[in-house]
């Protein structure tokens, strides 16, 4: 279990992985790698204490494996979530047929109305969940939560291409309000 001390510092080092290495006066490579000791130096520069244990609890526990080590433990990134760009070498991966993205009510109409469908906004990808449950918690994160279906099966025909993040999320540039349906709540 992630206890709160480290989901606060776990969002801070979310920030400097994912937006704004800066933060912590430190530079990310072209695979969005910051080098581990630069990262704790960085941390505590900025007024939060971190140690190497503390790091690796805070990866080990985080409770969406939001980070992972390289292979010798001296480097560390965010599997997913970037705006800033970084190739994470992800691997074109076959989505199941249907997955799911949740958003909030009020962006429904931009969204299917206006039919402007799923942009990535400020991120690199568009975020989709494998399951409704997921896609719900994701929702309500901006307002009240509502969930659309998304049919990959077709977009996988139409030749959009599909990544699969270390952690489980499913990424594409964008979603056309052609392959959307919102899900009637239950
Ligand atoms: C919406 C969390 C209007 C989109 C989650 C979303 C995820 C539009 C919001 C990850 C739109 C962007 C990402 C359009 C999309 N008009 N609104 N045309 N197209 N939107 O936070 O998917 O906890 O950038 O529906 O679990 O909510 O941070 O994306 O509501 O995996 O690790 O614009 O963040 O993970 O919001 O979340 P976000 P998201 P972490």
């Amino acid at each position: 279990m992630e206890n709160g001390a480290y989901k606060k510092i776990s969002k801070f080092i979310s920030l400097i992985l994912r937006h704004n290495p800066g933060a912590a006066g430190i530079k990310l490579d072209d695979h969005g790698w910051a080098d581990v000791e630069e990262l704790i130096q960085g941390v505590n520069k900025a007024g939060k204490a971190l140690d190497m244990d503390m790091l690796k609890e805070i990866v080990r526990t985080n409770d969406k494996k939001r980070f992972s080590f390289n292979e010798d433990g001296t480097k560390i990134r965010a599997n997913q979530g970037h705006s800033i760009a970084v190739d994470l070498e992800l691997k074109a991966t076959l989505p199941p047929d249907i997955l799911y993205h949740g958003t909030a009510t009020r962006f429904l109409g931009s969204i299917l109305n206006l039919k402007e469908g799923l942009r990535a906004g400020s991120r690199l990808y568009v975020h989709l969940s494998k399951d409704y449950e997921t896609a719900v918690k994701v929702g309500m994160r901006h307002g009240v939560p509502c969930v659309l279906k998304v049919d990959t099966g077709r977009m996988v025909k139409d030749g959009y291409t599909f990544y699969l993040s270390e952690n489980g999320v499913w990424l594409v540039e964008k979603v056309p309000a052609e392959y959307l349906e919102r899900v009637a709540e239950a």
